[in-house]
């Protein structure tokens, strides 16, 4: 697993500093070389590898330690700091009352990923409703069921109805009570244009606080163009990305929705995330890595 070979290059980079006697421009040199090559190797954005570590470069050579805080403390402070900013999310998931639509293509993730947040809401103790749109899978309802059965959250479903915007409809009814409700939707193999109507139909009836898109790791930079082409059609807020515990491409799938797609003045900040908007140069999506947010046993 390439992230886990990350992890483990990017620790033996911090080792250089802890074994250094000490910290000189040389040793700082060495290790932007290290992190460099690991995180090329974990497929992330050339552009971005470059810049990142240039940033790591100059505040390593130039920032003074803080009070209380040797050179190689300061140095490894620094390196975490700059790899967590490339990752995070600015925003994070909203522990709040809200209605979320998931939608992505076929076998993406989006139902697992529907039981993995309602298990995170209904452990925070809200009370989750699901809703089974996905009017294509067989026993796409089932499978939403067991997962439902499994977080303990309740399911609502019209297995055989073919509208999904209906079934949405008289989901949104039947949870009125409910604080957080989650819509599974269906995929396809392409983003068609029924597959758009339907997900249009469905934000009109539910008029979703979020629309998260939810993407397998493993289609690497192509993350990029997916994300502008589903926030074109349905106006995405998050991206969620998926199997990065088994991807060889996730660091790839990260740098690329962790980068604004090219012309997309279209983006849209709705008010969950008021904070994003687009004279933030280098961020268009929240990210969220759909493992870290699930419990350990799911992995
Ligand atoms: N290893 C791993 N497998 C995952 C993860 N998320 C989903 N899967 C698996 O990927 C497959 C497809 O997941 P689904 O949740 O059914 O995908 P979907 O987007 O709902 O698929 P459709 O409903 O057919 O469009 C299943 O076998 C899941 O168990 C993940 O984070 N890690
Ligand atoms: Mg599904």
């Amino acid at each position: 697993m390439v992230l886990e070979g990350l992890g483990k290059s990017l620790r033996n980079a911090v080792a250089r500093v802890t074994g250094a006697t000490s910290v000189d421009d040389q040793l700082i040199k060495d290790v932007v070389k290290d992190l460099q090559r690991a995180l090329l190797q974990a497929d992330i954005n050339v552009q971005l590898v470059l810049e990142l570590t240039k940033k790591i470069e100059t505040r390593a050579s130039q920032e003074k330690p803080p009070a209380g805080k040797s050179p190689k403390e300061h140095v490894i402070n620094i390196i975490y700091q700059e790899l967590v900013d490339l990752v995070k999310s600015d925003e994070g998931l909203r522990m709040g009352p809200q209605t979320i639509m998931m939608v992505g293509l076929y076998g993406q993730g989006k139902t697992t990923t529907t039981g993995k947040l309602a298990h995170l809401f209904n452990k925070k103790g809200f009370k989750v409703g699901l809703i089974a749109a996905d009017i294509y899978r067989p026993a796409a309802y089932e499978q939403l069921s067991q997962l439902g059965e499994k977080v303990g959250v309740d399911v609502y479903g019209e297995p055989g109805k073919k509208n999904a915007a209906d079934i949405v409809k008289n989901g949104m009814r039947h949870f009125k009570d409910k604080k957080i409700i989650i819509i599974d939707t269906s995929g396809r193999h392409a983003l068609e244009s029924d597959l758009i109507k339907e997900l249009q139909d469905i934000s009109a009836v539910a008029k979703p606080d979020e629309r998260f898109l939810v993407l397998d790791s493993q289609v690497g930079q192509q993350a990029g163009p997916q994300a502008e082409a589903f926030h074109k059609a349905v106006g995405v807020t998050g991206v969620i990305l998926t199997k990065m515990d088994g991807s060889a491409k996730g660091g790839g799938a990260i740098s690329a929705v962790n980068k604004r797609p090219p012309g997309s003045s279209a983006l849209v900040r709705g008010s969950t995330y008021e904070t994003w908007s687009l004279s933030m140069p280098n961020v268009s999506y929240p990210v969220f890595w759909a493992w870290g947010i699930c419990p350990p046993s799911w992995r």
